[in-house]
């Protein structure tokens, strides 16, 4: 535990003692946390809960905090994206171990479970529409966790392998590659979900090789991507948060693991835009799990 002071412009708090983009209370918050992108899906996962104790909302951060079978947890909505994550986790890590009060680190740290519930799209025969994917590894394409020290203790030999197979460009900027943390993959991905290697774009379009209009730097890293293996692993799914999530989930001393529903599947070139009726199977299995 560090002894450092966090000066009002690097920990803002609200007049009201909320924190600024959540404006959450430390007492709002639960240890154990599901975070979806839709705002929209937060309202499905709390219609299991058999209470609500609290509801806030700010921007697209859309919280609720309440009980399933006696469990307490949070649910809240992240937005798209590793920005809206760098945000999210570094201001529920605030409110669990920082005292408000003191603006310093609090003396105990208190471990937060974090689960993420997304959307992805699928990039093996493997990983149809409708499968469930747990991120094992996440591969970060977003550049997050590179701000941060302690970079070397992310997973730099699955890095450089896997900058080796693919060709990687540095102009792209640096990927890394973060784990879920082990016990929590365990508990929640039994054999109803595949276990992969997810990678997550700082885009929807040019960053996953989906190109439009626009041609792209290098039109044959997906193919290189898919073909990727190394020690048994194969990417197995594109979305846009759970690098940053594992990551710095993995600094901070938190549990994390993300776990997505595909919803296109790159190979097979198709797509399900109304994936939002079949994702509470995925939802409910987590709320049992977690
Ligand atoms: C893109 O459509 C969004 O969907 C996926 C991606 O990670 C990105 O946030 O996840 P969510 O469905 O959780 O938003
Ligand atoms: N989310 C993504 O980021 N990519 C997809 O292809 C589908 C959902």
């Amino acid at each position: 535990m560090e002894d450092i002071f966090f000066a009002p412009s690097e920990l803002i708090i609200n007049e009201d003692g909320s924190i600024f983009h959540l404006h959450l209370k430390p007492q709002n918050l639960a240890d154990k946390v599901i975070l979806v992108g839709d705002p929209g899906r937060v309202a499905l996962v709390a219609s299991h809960f058999d209470g609500v104790e609290c509801e806030v909302n700010n921007r697209e951060f859309r919280t609720i905090t309440g009980k399933y079978k006696n469990k307490r947890i949070t649910v809240l909505s992240t937005g798209i994206g590793c920005d809206n994550i760098d945000i999210v986790v570094n201001e529920l890590d605030a409110l669990a171990n920082i005292d408000f009060e003191t603006r310093k680190e609090k003396a105990e740290l208190r471990q937060l479970t974090l689960v993420r519930i997304g959307t992805c799209g699928g990039l093996q025969e493997s990983t149809p529409i409708g499968t469930y994917i747990a991120s094992e590894k996440s591969i970060g394409f977003d550049g997050l966790l590179n701000y941060y020290a302690n970079r070397e203790k992310l997973d730099t030999e699955f890095e450089e392998e896997f900058k080796k197979q693919v060709e990687w460009k540095p102009a792209l900027g640096n990927p890394y590659v973060a784990n879920a943390d082990k016990e929590l993959l365990d508990q929640i991905a039994q054999d109803d979900m595949v276990r992969g290697v997810t990678i997550a774009c700082g885009g929807f379009f040019g960053p996953q090789g989906r190109r439009l209009r626009v041609p792209l730097a290098d039109p044959h890293l997906n193919e290189k991507i898919v073909k990727f293996e190394y020690k048994g692993h194969q990417c197995t799914n594109f979305e846009m948060e759970s690098s940053a999530l594992a990551g710095l989930a993995q600094h901070m001393g938190h549990k994390a693991l993300t776990c997505c529903m595909v919803i296109a599947n790159r190979l097979q070139k198709e797509a399900n835009a109304g994936y939002k009726n079949t994702i509470d199977g995925l939802i409910k299995k987590v709320l049992e799990r977690i």
